[in-house]
């Protein structure tokens, strides 16, 4: 299946992710028609496709929120969160927000419009405000616009931020951040009170009558276990699977841009309480990367000298969890975060905003923020596609919208699909097993060696086939000490990351390998 982040028309201010137009292609991706070639295309190959679908918000240039900011009696008024300046404050001072919450795009989450001079809520930036689930036209207005596109052929949705869209409507305070200006309003809105009694109404009306053909992510950020059981038990018609961030905000300190190092041990309690809350009911997603991630290899890999390595090694821990396995455009070749050195080379509003508000507001060098935008910033991950090693190594013949990594010269499509050792190769050999092995797609899940700073290894488990998985995530040798290693390392070699095997369970810098056995049932 392929998920395209949002395609619509948009000012582009976050990506796309600011839509104007639901209905609809950006002229700087194409037109309508060939919209629905690609999709026939794409379904002439088997494939199928996703379309992401960003309805906690609009864009502040949608038809929607114009007419809802031109007048309080507007009949779109209620659309979105409008609120008057706080009891006892002058609009338009400091601290007459409605609410004292941060955006996630930082700064307050609530914009003054002088028109009318009430505040609209935007968690994100003040050019995505939040539409008013509460409001049963918007939600008509969604499923309406839903439908379209799954008349058209798409196979389904990406659905952005879902867990935001319930918000608690007494709009109360948040806890103080630690900085001491804003507050931290998530409570208010993640995964709030009516969140799995909108998702029941969208499945009913959007989805109940495609339901065996469709594919219902819910991207959703901070979702806990518990919840996301709920939101994927096929009996309570909600979404099929969560798309969470537990395991890539585990180097994260008081905030994603406070960088400390991952702990695997942290890696392997998060994941493996994953696999174990969803074992019998609902589903997992399984990512390393996407559009808002730094590179893994460069994150959790060796971007360096065992890059090849590293990040076979990560495309084999995750593709051999039980659950859906997302590769991210570039995962595939092994791609590495960007080498930024300037504030003018990023376009990520997140990054943006956070490199204003750090140095205007709380006066931070620069050096420290550019510091941090090079560990963390969504645009490691948003260089244009490394397809050859040409001067825009394939992506245009025009000028890219932002820089290409340099690094195009070495990694890159065509190298990639001309060496059998490429990342590229392995990762195609990761899904042909999935596709062959019941075991990897449907098996059970147990996690080995939880307290091994070097060593992931777990076993999975169909009947009397048995997987076992082992890898180092470290430069130096290590040993996987898991129980029945001398059984283990006769057995057969499914797929490795080195050319040949050695040394029973003893892993070289980087190596992961996959057994299999056949045990007496
Ligand atoms: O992201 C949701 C989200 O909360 C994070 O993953 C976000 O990227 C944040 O920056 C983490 O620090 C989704 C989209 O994937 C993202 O691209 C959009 O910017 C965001 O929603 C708003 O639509």
């Amino acid at each position: 299946m392929l998920w395209l982040s949002p395609i619509y028309p948009s000012p582009q201010d976050d990506n796309g992710y600011d839509i104007s137009d639901y209905q609809g292609v950006d002229p700087v991706f194409g037109t309508l028609p060939e919209f629905d070639a690609l999709l026939t295309e794409v379904h002439r190959r088997g494939m199928r496709l996703v379309m992401d679908l960003v309805v906690n918000h609009t864009s502040d240039k949608h038809p929607w929120f114009t007419e809802s900011r031109s007048a309080v009696d507007s009949p779109q008024r209620d659309w979105y969160w409008w609120r008057p300046a706080r009891d006892g404050f002058e609009v338009g001072t400091p601290g007459a927000e409605p609410t004292n919450w941060v955006s996630l795009f930082s700064g307050s989450a609530w914009q003054l419009d002088d028109a009318t001079g009430e505040y609209y809520l935007h968690l994100f930036s003040r050019t995505q405000p939040d539409l008013n689930w509460e409001n049963a036209q918007v939600r008509q207005a969604v499923y309406t616009m839903m439908r379209w596109w799954l008349d058209r052929g798409v196979d389904g949705f990406r659905m952005d931020v879902i867990n935001f869209i319930s918000k608690d409507v007494a709009l109360p305070d948040g806890p103080r951040l630690p900085d001491g200006l804003l507050g931290d309003g998530s409570s208010s809105y993640i995964s709030g009170p009516r969140v799995h009694e909108f998702l029941q109404e969208m499945h009913r009306e959007v989805f109940a009558e495609h339901a065996e053909r469709l594919l219902v992510v819910g991207e959703m950020p901070r979702v806990t276990v518990e919840d996301a059981v709920l939101f994927t038990d096929p009996a309570r018609g909600e979404v099929d699977m969560v798309f969470q961030f537990e395991h890539v905000g585990l180097d994260h300190g008081l905030s994603k841009w406070d960088h400390r190092p991952l702990r695997l041990t942290d890696l392997k309690a998060s994941l493996g309480r994953w696999q174990a809350a969803l074992a019998e009911k609902g589903w997992n997603s399984l990512y390393w990367n996407n559009h808002d991630q730094p590179r893994v290899v460069s994150r959790f890999g060796d971007d360096g000298r065992y890059r090849v390595e590293s990040a076979k090694l990560l495309g084999t821990v995750l593709h051999l969890h039980r659950g859906t396995p997302y590769v991210y455009q570039g995962e595939e070749l092994g791609m590495t975060n960007a080498p930024f050195q300037a504030i003018d080379d990023y376009r990520d509003i997140e990054s943006l905003n956070h490199y204003a508000y750090e140095i205007g507001v709380r006066r931070t060098p620069p050096d420290q923020v550019l510091a941090a935008l090079w560990v963390k910033s969504r645009d490691n991950a948003r260089t244009p596609v490394q397809w050859d090693p040409s001067a825009h190594a394939g992506f245009t013949t025009g000028t890219p919208w932002i820089p290409v990594n340099p690094n195009r010269t070495e990694i890159n499509a065509a190298a990639a699909t001309a060496d059998p050792s490429s990342v590229w190769h392995h990762y195609r050999r990761l899904i042909k097993l999935r596709h062959h092995e019941p075991v990897v797609a449907v098996g059970d899940f147990t996690m080995l060696l939880p307290d091994d700073e070097r060593v992931y290894a777990f076993i999975r488990r169909l009947e009397d086939v048995a997987l076992l998985v082992v890898a180092n995530f470290s430069p130096a040798k290590a040993d996987a000490a898991v129980p029945d290693a001398a059984e283990w390392a006769v057995s057969e070699l499914v797929l490795g990351n080195y050319p040949d095997v050695v040394e029973g369970l003893r892993l070289r810098p980087w190596e992961a390998r996959i057994y299999r056995r056949t045990l007496a049932s």
